[in-house]
């Protein structure tokens, strides 16, 4: 294009309700293709989101543009999962149109909250290392640093789940069925990934990767995340896999139709399904075959766009920072040191010195089953060259090692990239410790057990890498949008700024929480959010909620070491004392949970079925009444955490202490004033600190204590046979109360808890149940009750996604904010 074409001026779309109103019905017409007589709601949301759009693009664009002129550094998150969800409410919020654009919709005679409320969740993402990154990008955007994230566009997220008949049932999740109005796909932007081959020797010396077994095309879907107040628009680029030849010419010829579709299905399978966090062998190989697939694109682009604005690789680790959420992107390395060394010809150290300039690397869980390793002969296959590197990078640390540390002859077996006993397999976290400049945990705890458990022989070795970076939450998303009343009085008494600036805003709150007008406040914001909660539940399960009862909740994947069963023993120990006191002075409770199984893990899909068993017994129980209410909300995501987090007055953050890395719904549930039942353990220990120990309820066994049980033989049985409560509820579960027509059911669940407890869940029962007592007690006094609620929300501003962002870009990063 020339200069000329180049120099026109573009309109600035006005923020006015009537120019909404005008833009959400001209993009009726002319995007969507319909008028007001025929359109559809699904519609009208999509003329809503290209008015949003329309009005966030030119902070999109200018912040590309300003990154280019400046020349300034980048940040690349690649990470497998971005646990986004909803779009457009954020996007409303963050370009401060939110009110306007429900003002036009009104004067369309369009219900916003019903639009709303259509679009589909972008759930790529399990749990908790996913939101993570989604809180990430927000603040990013909002910090106005340079920054791309990286991932799949997988096209079905994570799976929806139905309770039948009490029992979790997985439905697909085709999230793109209607179309995504937020992606912009950037052909441009696609590369070839290889897989497959072999290694042969090539031109002078040096080492090829030939004949590939398959090529698959990675196209490029650009999604703009606009920052709080458009300071700054970040890009998420996911990657969606394509066959190479859009048919298999030979096939084609034979007229085999199918079988040449076939081969095309094939390769797009890389990117069909986000994989459930799951310790099982099955679809190993595809899980491999994803994670080189968006490294490979991933890398290739960063590579190509560094060569674009610059002549040589001189200062590619001044301009490019690349992060590692975990280790599933661990190909990133031999990725970078094969393109480096293979295609750019760079010499093996300056290639190796750039690496781990450029990597970082975040571990986010000790749990054994959760560290990656891949056997040598499967990545041998699927990728020879990069096995080959791998052992290379090997060969050299362990020479290193050696030299540096003659007289510990078991270390380079111990540090070795390559695991020796029983199949050989490669180490990813090593891999990643190896090549990063800096390795953090996410929480002090979690930190601190990295170093003296998985990582003991690296932070011996490279002292200097190890760091913490607790994790945040953004305030936008889970104060502004999704507590709304709460947020209307924080911003009346202290002004709108904590919306970028919860650490400093926030505190202002404090000296509010001995006044009588602001508790009561205070306390009518959380009874709208309980009662809109409890309108839903009426719906979905089907409960009825007395919104005057405590809302104690635990909502996050099921999983052992969560302990969802030790919340379900003090609920049935409880529902045994109503039955034999029912006319004593009880503290009415609501125990709300929520959470996902993955489909193989058994033992959590039996969790999920006892806790419907329990909450069916007692619910209709006329003994109890109003006085025990259990819930099992279905189909746990972003969407609803929105709605629950705010509702709650007790939040459960129960893991066995030094097993939970971190914790980001622990501090989403105390910005939103809830109280927390916790143990001691991730983030709540940090929590604990902020909000002081008069503000939280903290209990059980420490990590060390956990430690020195286990070591000297743990016996649960002895905790059950000296507690008649808790020998009680576990006799209840076996005997078949809760399971009438099949008592046996849980008796492999009543076997683990007496035999193993691998969680001690049968250690921590008494001061648990003690402490939930505690709890009832103070639930009696309501102001004292929101009087410390005050003092959570006060107290939480460091818990900003903002600051934790902040210390990453100045300690491992490098970044600058773009000028
Ligand atoms: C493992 C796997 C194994 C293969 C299949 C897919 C898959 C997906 C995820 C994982 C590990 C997930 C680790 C994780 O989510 N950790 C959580 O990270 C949060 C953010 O740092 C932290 O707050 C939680 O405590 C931690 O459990």
């Amino acid at each position: 294009m020339n200069n000329e074409t180049l120099d026109f001026q573009v309109e600035h779309p006005s923020n006015s309700v009537q120019a909404l109103r005008d833009s959400i019905a001209t993009w009726l017409v002319y995007a969507v293709g319909k008028d007001p007589t025929s359109a559809t709601q699904r519609d009208w949301l999509f003329a809503i989101v290209y008015a949003v759009r329309e009005r966030i693009m030119d902070r999109w664009s200018e912040t590309r543009r300003r990154t280019r002129e400046q020349d300034a550094k980048q940040l690349y998150y690649l990470s497998m999962e971005f646990l986004m969800g909803r779009m457009l409410t954020n996007a409303l919020m963050a370009a401060g149109i939110y009110e306007e654009t429900r003002a036009a919709c009104a004067l369309l005679g369009a219900d916003f909250d019903a639009l709303a409320n259509l679009e589909a969740e972008p759930g790529l993402g399990n749990g908790g290392l996913g939101r993570l990154a989604a809180c990430f990008m927000d603040s990013l955007a909002t910090l106005g640093l340079p920054a791309m994230g990286y991932g799949i566009r997988y096209d079905y997220g994570m799976f929806t789940q139905r309770i039948v008949d009490g029992r979790q049932v997985e439905e697909p999740d085709n999230w793109l069925a209607g179309g995504n109005p937020w992606e912009f796909v950037r052909p441009e932007a696609g590369c070839t990934v290889h897989f497959g081959g072999r290694v042969v020797p090539g031109e002078g010396g040096a080492l090829a990767w030939v004949d590939p077994a398959e090529d698959v095309i990675a196209t490029a879907y650009d999604t703009p995340v606009p920052g709080y107040q458009l300071h700054a628009v970040a890009t998420l680029r996911l990657w969606s896999a394509r066959d190479s030849d859009t048919i298999n010419l030979e096939a084609f010829n034979q007229g085999d139709y199918f079988r040449a579709v076939e081969a095309k299905n094939e390769a797009e399978n890389v990117s069909r399904v986000l994989y459930p966090e799951d310790s099982t062998e099955r679809g190993r190989e595809l899980r491999l075959r994803q994670e080189y697939f968006f490294v490979s694109a991933s890398i290739q682009d960063i590579v190509r766009r560094f060569l674009r604005d610059h002549g040589n690789f001189d200062q590619f680790a001044d301009k490019v920072a690349i992060h590692l959420n975990d280790t599933h992107p661990a190909l990133a390395v031999p990725e970078l040191m094969r393109l480096l060394v293979d295609e750019q010809r760079l010499g093996w150290d300056t290639a190796w010195s750039l690496c781990t300039r450029v990597f970082s690397y975040t571990n986010h869980t000790l749990m054994p089953e959760a560290l990656e390793t891949w056997s040598v002969d499967l990545l041998g296959r699927l990728l020879p060259r990069h096995l080959r590197i791998i052992y290379d990078i090997n060969a050299r640390f362990l020479a290193q090692v050696h030299e540096q540390h003659p007289d510990d002859n078991d270390l380079p077996r111990r540090v070795s990239l390559i695991e020796e006993d029983g199949v050989r397999r490669v180490r990813m976290a090593f891999l990643c410790v190896l090549a990063s400049h800096k390795v953090n945990g996410v929480s002090q705890l979690h930190t601190e057990l990295m170093q003296r458990s998985i990582f003991a022989d690296f932070a011996h070795i490279f002292p200097e890498r190890f760091c913490n970076k607790t994790n945040g939450i953004t305030p936008r998303r889970w104060l502004a949008q999704a507590n709304r009343p709460l947020s209307a009085l924080i911003d009346a008494h202290v002004g709108t700024d904590w919306r970028r600036d919860l650490d400093e805003q926030l505190v202002a709150l404090k000296p509010l929480a001995a006044d009588p007008v602001f508790n009561n406040a205070v306390r009518l914001a959380k009874q709208q959010n309980k009662q809109r909660l409890a309108d839903y539940i009426a719906r979905e399960p089907g409960v009825q909620l007395n919104i005057e009862s405590l809302f104690d909740v635990q909502v996050k994947r099921i999983h052992e070491y969560k302990r969802q069963l030790l919340n379900l023993l003090h609920v049935i120990t409880r529902y045994h004392q109503i039955q034999a006191r029912p006319q004593a002075d009880w503290v009415p409770r609501t125990v709300i949970f929520g959470g996902k199984a993955a489909f193989a893990y058994q033992m959590a899909k039996k969790i999920i079925r006892l806790i419907n068993d329990v909450a069916r017994t007692i619910n209709n129980d006329p003994v109890v009444g109003n006085r025990l209410k259990v819930v099992f909300v279905p189909n746990y995501r972003v969407t609803l955490a929105e709605l629950i987090i705010p509702a709650a007055d007790l939040s459960e953050q129960i893991s066995l202490a030094g097993t939970e890395a971190s914790g980001t719904g622990n501090m989403k549930f105390a910005l939103n004033g809830a109280l927390t039942i916790g143990t001691w353990d991730g983030a709540n220990i940090e929590i604990a600190q902020q909000v002081g120990l008069d503000n939280i309820f903290i209990f059980g066994h420490r990590a060390e204590e956990v430690a020195e049980l286990r070591a000297k033989g743990y016996r649960p049985r002895s905790y059950y046979e000296q507690n008649y409560d808790l020998k009680t509820a576990i006799d209840r579960i076996a005997d078949g109360t809760f399971s009438p027509q099949e008592p046996q059911r849980y008796h492999d669940v009543v076997n683990v808890l007496l035999e193993t407890d691998y969680f001690q869940l049968l250690a921590d029962y008494a001061d648990y149940v003690a402490t939930q007592q505690r709890v009832d007690a103070l639930y009696r006094d309501p102001s004292e009750w929101t009087r410390k609620a005050i003092l959570n929300i006060a107290s939480m501003g460091w818990f900003s996604s903002d600051r934790t962002i902040q210390e990453y870009a100045d300690e491992i990063w490098a970044l600058k904010p773009i000028a």
